[in-house]
């Protein structure tokens, strides 16, 4: 299952035309530019910084097990050490990428990473998502293990969302647990999402600001919160520990089907069975 072009919007900036049919193409390390790994290091300083305070264990260990800190990183390198921690590798992608072909690779344990890195004026906030986001975001959480399971997990329920009509509801499970997952740690609100943790103001944000609602983990609410893809998060999802992910896919055929059929909680609004996390 690959999936076509036509479902991706249009006006994506990277090079639709080299991928292969599974969307992938070199990474080409050595074509990035002095300024480009600059554009990465001034992003990668910034959020180590916040990290001690703000990111969950399990980021930060993954992290510290990469090479991130230098520069831009070459997919061949990390691919190597994430496959010795959890059996995942890198692909290169220009950018966003269809959903059946994205689930594709995420059932196969490969996750696709867009090769190019935004320009200066884009430090703060990038439309699509760039290099710095997929690589430092989301690759540092994959030397975790349960979560690492989760996410094929996830991948391989694309098919069965696809067929139930109810690609909405999984693409909800994955913005608010993948993208912008929180975790009680030590009685403490942590980060390890990569929606979070590639912005500093969100990193910020979601883990000690006052506004946003924090809720315990309910995969059933989960399913049908909506959400502002360009705004911080009004409303974030807190686990216990990373197996509560895997633990709640089981159930995910019959939940997804449920929630094709309820309506949306608005996002930031309030739901009758909402549990505060902490
Ligand atoms: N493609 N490269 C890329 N990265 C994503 O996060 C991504 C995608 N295609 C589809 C997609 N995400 C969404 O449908 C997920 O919510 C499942
Ligand atoms: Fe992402």
């Amino acid at each position: 299952m690959e999936g076509s072009l036509w479902d991706l919007p249009a006006g994506l900036r990277g090079d639709y035309a080299a991928a292969r049919p599974d969307f992938t193409l070199p990474q080409r390390w050595g074509d990035y530019t002095e300024a480009d790994h600059a554009t990465w290091r001034t992003l990668q300083a910034r959020q180590a910084g916040l990290l001690p305070r703000h990111a969950a264990a399990a980021y930060r260990n993954g992290l510290a097990q990469l090479d991130f800190a230098a520069g831009i990183p070459d997919f061949a390198l990390t691919s190597g050490r994430l496959r010795a921690a959890t059996g995942w590798t890198l692909v290169a992608v220009p950018g966003l990428i269809p959903d059946a072909a994205f689930f594709a690779h995420l059932a196969a344990r490969r996750f696709p990473v867009t090769r190019w890195i935004r320009r200066p004026e884009e430090l703060d906030y990038v439309v699509e998502p760039d290099i710095f986001h997929d690589a430092f975001g989301h690759v540092p959480l994959l030397t975790q293990p349960d979560f690492a399971d989760f996410l094929e997990a996830y991948g391989r329920m694309g098919e069965v969302a696809a067929r139930l009509g109810a690609l909405k509801p999984l693409a909800r499970l994955y913005w608010h647990m993948v993208e912008f997952g929180l975790i009680r740690e030590a009685g403490q609100i942590r980060a390890y999402g990569a929606g979070i943790l590639s912005s500093s103001a969100e990193t910020v944000h979601a883990t000690t600001a006052a506004t946003p609602r924090r809720l315990r983990f309910d995969p059933r609410r989960v399913l049908r919160s909506d959400y502002f893809i360009d705004d911080l998060q009004p409303t974030y999802f807190v686990i216990e520990r990373y197996a509560e992910l895997f633990a709640a896919m089981p159930r995910l055929p019959a939940l997804l089907a449920e929630a094709r059929d309820a309506a949306p909680i608005p996002p930031g609004a309030a739901a009758p069975e909402d549990q505060p996390a902490a």
